[in-house]
């Protein structure tokens, strides 16, 4: 089938190859090689453009944790040599930038539906195919469906009564107006520390005339130590971009920091002394890549943890306001380690108050405000910085509805099961990228949306050459899948933090760890493994007969 214009038809049904929901990294390199396989391809998008998260999170401070030169695109020779960032660590615009080049010289707009919401995706097992309903009347109908929904694109505004009341400026970090906001003469109030609240936090606390931080749990952070990009190291790194991407595919982390093999405690103490030092003043994320044990063994793990509370101590001037930021009751790094650019500084401005609501907990939002038990707060603007329902909450926010009948909702109702993070058992033909139990969040979230997306177009192709219409996991295969990520779950200190990795901010939500924890490159493996031992880990169509390799 050829190429096809895939405009939106208000009211239609359109068939196309491959229907593809989500225009975030993921998403776009979906409908590039989908296209290039030579498919008809249809993209759905809520949002009006391409770039997923990075087109809602325009707060101030916005930036991504991983190195610009890791999280990008390494499928194309010719991209990676055309674009040059220009910081260690890039700004949400230039992010956005990115995207919208890549759309631009990919040509990838014109297949997609943008302010378009999915409602609902249908499987028709006579038929052999997806039926996804869309907000603006129109039914798609594919034989493929990939699910590049982000795992972090349901924001999640907090638990307080009283959220309409406000009268002020009530602003979500994911939901950033696209005009600027001025906070000049303002009181502001953030709710949220995670990393998005942190980034606002630096950055509103140098604008505002009185900024009011929320905080119910402190994050650790770590200096970020972001940089310009020299010329000559950005003309090195073009020199080398295929090697490094390789080495990437063969990296724990889908990134370029190095992996190490040493125990905390093979150092004597000076020496590990000296290793954090170094990891504090390298900053970025240098201490998971100092000793490879942080994440299993507690006693090393609360050493790093007792370096960097003494670290925030020394930084912070008022000693009751250092102590309510030290984290404290979690092992550091089972929340997602946060890098800053002085955000413990922003806590010795005068105009910056640490609210603690651990021990002085919110009661409501009025509407001048926030009431916490010792009194109100009065706020000009009101910023949530409280999260998503991540990993999950994207694929569940409409009804996926597979054979006989089966919601994903009901197969996931005490948790997310998963073959690969990439298949459903019950759900043919339905790919996810980056999807639960997989490494998301964990690993560099463009590394592995390209392995997904040439995983699904390998076994797509696979299955062209071999006639066949459909293929879905085994219950076996996903059982086994399921086991392996529990098991690599109970040995890590991650399990031991109320987060979102383990479901714990979302009310109701299954708690469990569902993501795979033994590295990107083992996953890689495991996937070709699977891809290569296709009678006993699927179960292909019509026939019902398992295809030999
Ligand atoms: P996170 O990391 O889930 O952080 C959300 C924050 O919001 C966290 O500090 C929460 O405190 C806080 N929160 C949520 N509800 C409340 C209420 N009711 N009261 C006070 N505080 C509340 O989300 P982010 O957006 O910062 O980061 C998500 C990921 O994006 C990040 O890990 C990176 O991968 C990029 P709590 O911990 O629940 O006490």
């Amino acid at each position: 089938m050829s190429n096809t214009d895939t405009r939106k038809t208000e009211g239609s049904r359109r068939r196309v190859d491959v229907i593809v929901v989500g225009a975030g990294f993921a998403g776009m390199y979906a409908t590039y090689r989908f296209r290039e396989m030579g498919k008809s391809v249809v993209g759905v998008e809520a949002a009006g453009d391409v770039g997923g998260v990075w087109y809602w999170n325009r707060y101030p401070g916005a930036r991504c944790d991983l190195m610009s030169v890791d999280y990008s695109y390494g499928f194309s020779e010719e991209i990676q040599q055309e674009w040059t960032w220009s910081e260690q660590f890039a700004s949400q615009e230039e992010i956005l930038a990115y995207a919208n080049f890549v759309a631009d010289r990919l040509d990838l707009r014109k297949h997609y539906n943008f302010n378009t919401r999915v409602v609902s995706a249908v499987w028709d097992d006579a038929a052999r195919l997806w039926r996804a309903t869309t907000d603006s009347g129109e039914t798609l109908e594919a034989p493929f469906c990939i699910m590049s929904t982000g795992p972090l694109s349901i924001p999640k505004d907090p638990d307080i009564a009283g959220i309409d009341r406000f009268k002020g400026q009530l602003l979500r970090a994911q939901k950033w107006p696209h005009t600027p906001v001025s906070f000049e003469g303002k009181r502001v109030g953030v709710i949220g520390t995670g990393s998005t609240g942190i980034q606002i936090i630096q950055t509103v606390g140098r604008q505002a005339v009185e900024l009011f931080v929320f905080q119910r749990t402190p994050s650790f952070t770590l200096p970020m130590r972001n940089h310009k990009l020299e010329p000559d190291y950005v003309a090195e790194m073009k020199r080398h971009y295929p090697a490094m991407r390789e080495a990437m595919r063969n990296n724990p982390t889908g990134g370029t920091r190095p992996a190490t093999s040493r125990p905390y405690f093979s150092l004597p103490p000076s020496q590990r002394l000296q290793a954090m030092e170094q990891a504090w003043i390298n900053g970025g994320h240098t201490f998971l890549g100092s000793f490879a044990d942080l994440l299993t063994n507690q006693e090393a793990n609360d050493q790093v943890a007792d370096f960097v509370r003494e670290k925030i101590g020394e930084i912070v001037k008022d000693p009751k306001v250092a102590e309510a930021l030290k984290p404290r009751g979690y092992p550091i790094f089972a929340r997602r380690p946060c890098l800053d650019t002085e955000y413990y500084e922003t806590y010795n401005l005068p105009n910056v108050h640490l609210v603690d609501v651990a021990s002085d907990p919110i009661v409501e939002i009025t509407e001048k405000g926030i009431r916490t038990q010792s009194g109100e707060t009065e706020l000009d603007i009101l910023i949530f910085a409280t999260g998503y329902d991540a990993l999950t909450g994207a694929l569940l926010a409409f009804d996926v509805v597979g054979r006989n009948g089966r919601t994903l909702k009901e197969k996931w109702k005490s948790g997310a099961r998963s073959h690969l993070g990439i298949m459903i058992e019950g759900f043919p033909n339905l790919f996810a990228t980056g999807g639960p139990n997989g490494p998301a969040a964990l690993a560099n979230l463009i590394t592995i949306a390209e392995h997904d997306v040439d995983w699904i177009a390998d076994m797509i192709t696979y299955m062209e050459a071999n006639g066949l219409a459909t293929v879905e996991p085994t219950p076996e295969a996903e059982e086994a899948w399921m086991k392996l990520v529990v098991s690599l779950a109970e040995r890590s200190l991650i399990r031991k933090a109320n987060t979102w990795w383990v479901g714990a901010n979302v009310k109701g939500k299954p708690q469990g760890l569902t993501m795979f924890l033994g590295g990107f490159h083992k996953y890689r493996e495991l996937c070709a493994a699977a891809a290569q031992d296709r009678s006993s880990q699927f179960v292909f169509d019509r026939a019902r007969e398992s295809a030999a390799a």
